[in-house]
This record gives C-alpha cells, structure tokens and sequence, in this order.
C-alpha cells in the first residue's frame, strides 16, 4: 500500500523535471539563434558616434546577429569594415539599415572609405566580438 502511494506521488514530480528541463532547453536554443543586437552609428565630420558607447564601440558576442542602423548628420559617410566585407554608404536624411552575423571573434577597425573629405580617412571606431564560450 505505501509502495503504491509512493509511486503516485513521485511520477507526477518526475513529469514536472522533464518537462522543466525541455523548457530549459527550449529556451536555450531559441536565445542562441536569435541573439541580435541593435546597435544605431551616426557619423559626422570626423567621427563615428555609437549608441550607449563612449569610445565608438559595437561590442558584441561571437555569432550575434548585429543590426546597424547608419546615418550621418553633414556629408556622405560611409561604414566600412574590411575584415567582414561591409561598405554601406549613408547620405544626410537617408540612413541606412544592416544586419550582418558576428561570425569572426577579434577587434575590427571601422571607418569611412569615402574620398570626397581627406580627413574622413581618420574617422573610426572598432567591432568588438568575444570569442564565443
Ligand atoms: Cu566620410
């Protein structure tokens, strides 16, 4: 008779930590894949302004889905960053919207490759991607 009250008892507590477990699981794959990051640049002459950073810094976890949105407030700017083959060009009035997968971990150079303003050569900020765990 114990035996029996005993076994009533312990499935539905069984049940419970499986299917707590799947939930877990569950959720563990579905932030994996959609891990994406929004960050919004705004260049100027002669520099890259980045949303919540000091330093003109996108930093990001390895494989995050990475949004940009570009703009810039005088001349035509670009975003460029050769390592991950990316050159959107921003007009004023006429931001531009990216995503790109942060696929290589390391520290990327991003700057502006238009020619039209000699000095836009020095303007940068850096791609941040941590390694991932
Ligand atoms: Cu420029």
């Amino acid at each position: 008779m114990s035996k029996r009250v005993h076994r009533t008892e312990s499935r539905p507590i069984f049940l419970a930590i499986a299917a707590a477990l799947a939930a877990v699981t569950v959720a563990g794959v579905v932030l994996i894949a959609q891990a994406r990051r929004d960050f919004t640049v705004v260049a100027r002459k002669y520099a890259f302004a980045v949303t919540g950073s000091n330093t003109a810094e996108i930093h990001v976890q390895q494989n995050d889905l990475v949004h940009v949105t570009f703009s810039t407030e005088d001349i035509p700017h670009s975003f460029t960053i050769n390592e991950y083959r990316i050159m959107r060009r921003a007009e004023p009035g006429k931001p531009v919207s990216f995503d790109f997968r942060a696929d290589r971990p390391g520290r990327f150079r991003f700057y502006c490759s238009l020619t039209i303003d000699e000095k836009c050569k020095d303007m940068q900020g850096f791609l941040v991607v941590d390694p991932a765990k």
